[in-house]
């Protein structure tokens, strides 16, 4: 009976907020805001749907995270981007880009990025950066490398861009924020504090705080254009009519709060991150989607139920192309795991689900479908809080059979074999969301939209 009501509300949503099954660059979402959200350990195809959504909205926003993201985009002409602070959108023609207040940013890397794009002729003028955000320095970076060398075998595998650090400064209410750069006196005195701090704490930390103080004289001129008060600017966009797109970044079970903690990233990649790292009020969110690869992979150390190895995992490394867009490493790889986005359905409150990576699967006789957990031989519904008790979650798995056919090219619903159908049907049913768009393949238009 829940299962029921619950599929006709996913039913009717769906019917409120798209027009047509049309083409998907010009198959429009009605939702004013809309929100994207990595549903597993990140790197499920994020980017490549704000970019196809950016299309359709005036504004693109980050709200979290920072350079540890990497999101790479194939442009219709398969021109390869890959993004790390600025927001997918930027490589629509129209949307304003914004780095919300909760990003950590570190200036330097988003200036080697916007070069980057301006040398592959993509404008950036469409930029803005919240003054409330917090800067990350190199000092950060360096506390980052120094964490995990004294966790030593416990080692988090954290990409080594200073995200904790930083966030850790701002909850320890000594960080920097971009507006602070306003007044290069006072921001001399808090930089000098804040690598006292680090010297006091840490054997061997290396840190030229007058080399930075410097630097960021000219930075401060480079970025203060671009900076403004982002609250006010999304704010008075959503009372004027226009349309936000929020770009997530990392994921649901990377979450400080509800990933497998620790080995998560240090800031709220769930729904709750979206509010309080942009200051746009949920009540305002109308779409909330969420991407999850036909399997699943995790970058860095932690727990991970459906996780393969051998020649499979080598092979879905290979076709999937598994490595970090930001740090090159390979990436583990694993079974789709349905507890676990279930859990993040819940916790996201999704609406719509992007299902991407279809066309990887293509050559598997048997594709494994993780949809229960047990812990010692009983069955549990939730996701374990206790790494100890997830490290031996025993996965209950389904055999589905597979397509063995390249699905690439298929860009229309009934087009697509029975069987893979039928894998996104079952999926589909266990975590209740309709399943709106299917990846086939990198490029921009290889998505397929089930009616
Ligand atoms: P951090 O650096 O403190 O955020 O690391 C903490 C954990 O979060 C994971 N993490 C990621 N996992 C997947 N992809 C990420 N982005 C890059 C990408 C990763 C890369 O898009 O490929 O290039 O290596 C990302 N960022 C953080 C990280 O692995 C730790 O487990
Ligand atoms: P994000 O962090 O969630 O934006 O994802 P990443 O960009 O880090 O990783 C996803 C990778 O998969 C990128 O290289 C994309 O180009 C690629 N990708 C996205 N969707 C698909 C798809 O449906 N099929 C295939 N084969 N690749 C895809
Ligand atoms: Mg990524």
């Amino acid at each position: 009976q829940r299962q029921r009501s619950r599929s006709s509300c996913v039913r009717r949503a769906s019917r409120l907020i798209f027009a047509s099954a049309a083409p998907a660059e010009s198959h429009t979402l009605d939702a004013q805001v809309a929100v994207v959200l990595g549903t597993q350990w990140g790197d499920e195809g994020k980017g490549k749907l704000v970019d196809i959504l950016a299309q359709q909205y005036d504004i693109v926003a980050r709200a979290q995270g920072g350079a540890n993201a990497g999101h790479t985009i194939y442009d219709s002409e398969g021109k390869k981007y890959a993004l790390h602070l600025v927001p997918s959108g930027i490589l629509s023609k129209s949307a304003q880009c914004v780095v919300g207040n909760g990003v950590v940013v570190h200036l330097p890397t988003l200036f080697e990025e916007i070069e980057t794009l301006e040398e592959q002729g993509v404008s950036t003028e469409r930029l803005i950066i919240s003054e409330r955000a917090h800067l990350l320095f190199d000092l950060h970076k360096e506390i980052d490398g120094l964490r995990e060398e004294e966790l030593a075998g416990k080692k988090i595998g954290t990409t080594k861009r200073g995200i904790g650090p930083a966030y850790a400064s701002k909850a320890y209410r000594n960080g920097i924020r971009v507006g602070d750069l306003r007044d290069m006196e006072t921001f001399e005195v808090k930089l000098r504090n804040l690598a006292l701090d680090g010297q006091q704490r840490f054997e061997g930390f290396q840190y030229d705080v007058e080399a930075d103080v410097e630097q960021y004289k000219e930075i401060a001129k480079r970025v203060l254009p671009l900076v403004g008060d982002t609250v006010e600017l999304i704010n008075d966009a959503w009372d004027e009519g226009k349309r936000i797109l929020v770009e997530g970044a990392n994921a649901t079970m990377l979450d400080l709060d509800f990933g497998t903690y620790p080995f998560v990233t240090s800031s709220n990649p769930s729904i709750g991150g979206v509010a309080s790292g942009l200051g746009l009020a949920p009540t305002k969110f109308q779409a909330i989607i969420g991407v999850a690869k036909a399997y699943t992979t995790r970058v860095g150390a932690g727990p991970y139920p459906t996780e393969v190895f051998g020649d499979l995992a080598e092979d879905l490394r290979r076709i999937g192309v598994e490595y970090g867009t930001t740090t090159g490493r390979p990436r583990r790889v694993g079974w789709l795991d349905i507890p676990a986005l279930r859990y993040a359905t819940r916790i996201n409150g999704l609406t719509h689900i992007n299902l991407t990576k279809l066309d990887v699967l293509s050559e598997l006789e048997t594709i494994k479908l993780g949809v229960g957990y047990k812990v010692d031989g009983k069955s549990i519904t939730s996701v374990p809080s206790e790494i100890a008790t997830l490290e031996k979650v025993e996965m209950e798995y389904e055999d589905i059979p597979g397509w063995q056919t390249d699905i690439s090219k298929v860009r229309r619903w009934d087009d697509l074999p029975k069987n893979a159908k039928d894998y996104i049907a079952r999926i589909q049913e266990l975590i209740g969301v309709k399943i709106e768009w299917i990846g086939v393949g990198p490029g921009r238009d290889a998505i397929v939209i089930q009616p």
